[in-house]
C-alpha cells in the first residue's frame, strides 16, 4: 500500500506536526486548555488531517510510533509555553493500540521527565468503545499515570454503550460529548434531552464535561445553561499550528 510507505517514511522524517485546538470555559469564554491533533506535511499532497491516515495507521500498528511522536511534540510545546508563562494543560488522542502495548505506561512517563511537562498538565483521550472494551487492561495501564496526575478522558461520548454502573468504576475524569449530539441543539428536541441527561449523569457522577463540535454561539448558551463548564469546536477555532495557536491566544485574551 502507497500510503502505508508514506506514512511509514514520515514518522522516520519528521513530516508529522500537531496542532492544537483550543477548550473554553462556556461561562466566560476564556481558553482553559486545547487538544493536540495530527497533522501530516506531505510533501506533494500538503497538509493532511487525520482522516486520510489515521486508519490506515490504526492497521498497519503504525499509529504507536505516530501516538509517540504526537504526544511528545506536545508535552515539549506544553513545557515552552509553561516556561513562556502561557501555561495550560494540554489533552492527546490516543489509540487502543497504544493502550495495549506494555510498556506504554513507562513511555508516557518517560516522555514526561524528558520534557519536563508537568503530569498534572496532561490529559489522554480514549474513545468511548476502547474505554469499554477491555476494563481490566484500561484500569492498569491507566492507574499509574493517574497516580502521577495524569487525567484520563472518554472522546466520542454518548456514540457507544457505556453503561451507568459502568462508567462509575472506569477510571476516567471527564466526557468529551461527541459532536453529533451537538449540532443538533439548535433544533433537535432528542438531541437536547440527551446533551441534559448526559449533562446531569457527569455532574452526579462527579465527571468533568467538554462539549465538541460547538459551531454557533445558541449551542454555547444551551450548554452553559445545562451546566457545562467546558465546550471545544469552530464557534471558537479550528485547530492551529502552534505559533498560531500562541498568537491567537494573544488575541483572543
Ligand atoms: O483533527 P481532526 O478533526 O481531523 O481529527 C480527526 C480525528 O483523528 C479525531 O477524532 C481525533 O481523535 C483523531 N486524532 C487526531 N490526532 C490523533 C492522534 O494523535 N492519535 C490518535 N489516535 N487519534 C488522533
Ligand atoms: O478527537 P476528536 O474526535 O474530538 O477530534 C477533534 C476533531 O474534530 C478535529 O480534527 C477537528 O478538526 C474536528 N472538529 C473540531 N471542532 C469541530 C467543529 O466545531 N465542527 C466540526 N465539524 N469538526 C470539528
Ligand atoms: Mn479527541
Ligand atoms: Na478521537
Amino acid at each position: 500500500l502507497q500510503i502505508e510507505a508514506d506514512l511509514r517514511r514520515a514518522l522516520l522524517e519528521d513530516q508529522i506536526t500537531v496542532f492544537y485546538q483550543p477548550k473554553v470555559d462556556c461561562n466566560s469564554g476564556s481558553v482553559v486548555g486545547a487538544e493536540a491533533l495530527a497533522r501530516w506535511n506531505h510533501p506533494t499532497r500538503g497538509l493532511l488531517s487525520p482522516g486520510y491516515f489515521i486508519d490506515v495507521a490504526e492497521e498497519t500498528g503504525l499509529i504507536i510510533g505516530l501516538g509517540e511522536i504526537v504526544l511528545r511534540m506536545a508535552c515539549r510545546q506544553g513545557k515552552t509555553w509553561l516556561d513562556e508563562g502561557r501555561g495550560m494543560p494540554l489533552a492527546v488522542n490516543v489509540s487502543v493500540r497504544q493502550l495495549d502495548q506494555p510498556g506504554f505506561t513507562d513511555q508516557v512517563l518517560q516522555i514526561l521527565k524528558e520534557t519536563g511537562f508537568p503530569a498534572d498538565q496532561l490529559e489522554l483521550e480514549v474513545t468511548e468503545t476502547v474505554a469499554m472494551a477491555n476494563p481490566e487492561i484500561t484500569q492498569s495501564t491507566t492507574q499509574p499515570l493517574r497516580e502521577a496526575g495524569v487525567r484520563f478522558a472518554i472522546d466520542d461520548f454518548g456514540t457507544g454503550y457505556s453503561s451507568l454502573a459502568y462508567l462509575q468504576k472506569l477510571p476516567f475524569d471527564t466526557f468529551k460529548i461527541d459532536r453529533s449530539f451537538i449540532w443538533g441543539l439548535g433544533s433537535e428536541d432528542s438531541n437536547r434531552l440527551i446533551v441534559q441527561t448526559i449533562l446531569a449523569m457527569a455532574q452526579s457522577l462527579n465527571f468533568d464535561v467538554v462539549a465538541e463540535g460547538v459551531e454557533t454561539v445558541e449551542q454555547q448558551q444551551f450548554l452553559r445553561d445545562n451546566g457545562c463548564a467546558t465546550a471545544q469546536g469552530y464557534l471558537f477555532s479550528a485547530p492551529m499550528a502552534a505559533d498560531v495557536f500562541a498568537k491567537w491566544r494573544d488575541d483572543f485574551s
